[in-house]
């Protein structure tokens, strides 16, 4: 099992903050412990071997450019899947002490400039070797039944993550266009049915930041940060991600017609703060 809390840098820069709320998102470098992040690859190897959902099965946005082409992958290699889950801290508990017991939150309250924060949910995200699906650009807000400003993913990556093998990448400045986007199929930039909003308009390359992050550094994205993933390409190495989203002070429920539901969000009133058993405050520690 995971063990608690196990820093590496640990603290946060003021400059860090600024460039969350400037740019819409933040790459905090070296801020865990690696040994501690890698302690979650059992607990990924067990999503990957019961729950998770293949997302390649969805109806990718492979294309010609996007296909795996290259001299370096032969023909009969095998073709990598997509495989994604959420909410794994419900009934895992390495999964829940990485999401509410962990350094993560400290950091994100700090970043979200929040003296309380929730945990809205986690997810687990492995593009194996030879993945062709790209991550369709979309804002995490769209899926979410919420409204506010102190709302985020943080983005952890168990294997070395460059463009070339699966990063994640955002449309800087993004979070600053307050449009109500359809979510889509994440695989696919079409729209999920019966939602409401414009569709997600096409991101032009030369907008696209996409870092490299090496194991020990996070990303923390604002929930409307217009944001993406790019193809595994590697031969040899997968691209395991576990994805955390929080909320803060000012998060407030607000049903979205269409957005994935959770069984709690039956019994939720617009308005209310988050405050509930699968939606527990994660900061201040109890
Ligand atoms: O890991 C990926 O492919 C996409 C991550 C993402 O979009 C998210 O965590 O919000």
């Amino acid at each position: 099992m995971a063990s608690k809390v196990s820093e590496h840098r640990g603290i946060v820069e003021e400059t860090e903050i600024e460039k969350f709320w400037d740019d819409g998102f933040v790459v905090l470098r070296n801020v865990i412990d690696p040994t501690y992040v890698l302690s979650m690859e059992a607990a990924i190897s067990r999503v990957l071997a019961k729950d998770g959902t293949d997302l390649s099965e969805l109806g990718s946005i492979i294309t010609p450019e996007t296909a795996l082409t290259d001299e370096n992958i032969s023909a009969n290699e095998k073709v990598g899947r997509f495989i994604a889950g959420t909410d794994h801290w419900v009934d895992d508990s390495d999964f829940e002490n990485f999401a509410c017991n962990s350094v993560i939150p400290e950091i994100v309250a700090r970043v979200l400039q929040s003296k309380s924060l929730w945990l809205y949910e986690d997810s687990v995200l492995v593009k194996e070797p030879n993945t062709a699906e790209e991550t369709a650009f979309h804002k995490d807000l769209s899926y979410f039944h919420v409204s506010g400003e102190q709302v985020c993913t943080v983005w952890v990556p168990l294997d070395y993550a460059s463009p070339a093998t699966g990063a994640i990448r955002f449309v800087k400045g993004s979070h600053e266009d307050k449009t109500a986007y359809r979510p889509n199929w994440f695989v696919s930039d079409k729209p999920l049915p019966n939602t409401e909003g414009k569709r997600v308009p096409a991101v032009a390359s030369e907008d696209v930041v996409a870092p490299t992050l090496l194991v020990g550094d996070i990303s923390i994205h604002h929930a409307r940060t217009l944001h993406g993933a790019s193809a595994n390409r590697s031969v040899s190495q997968s691209r395991r991600a576990i994805s955390i989203r929080y909320c803060g002070d000012d998060a407030r429920y607000l049903l979205r017609r269409g957005a994935p539901l959770k069984s709690h969000h039956e019994t939720i009133t617009e308005g209310d703060i988050l405050t509930h058993e699968y939606c527990p405050r994660v900061w201040p520690r109890n």
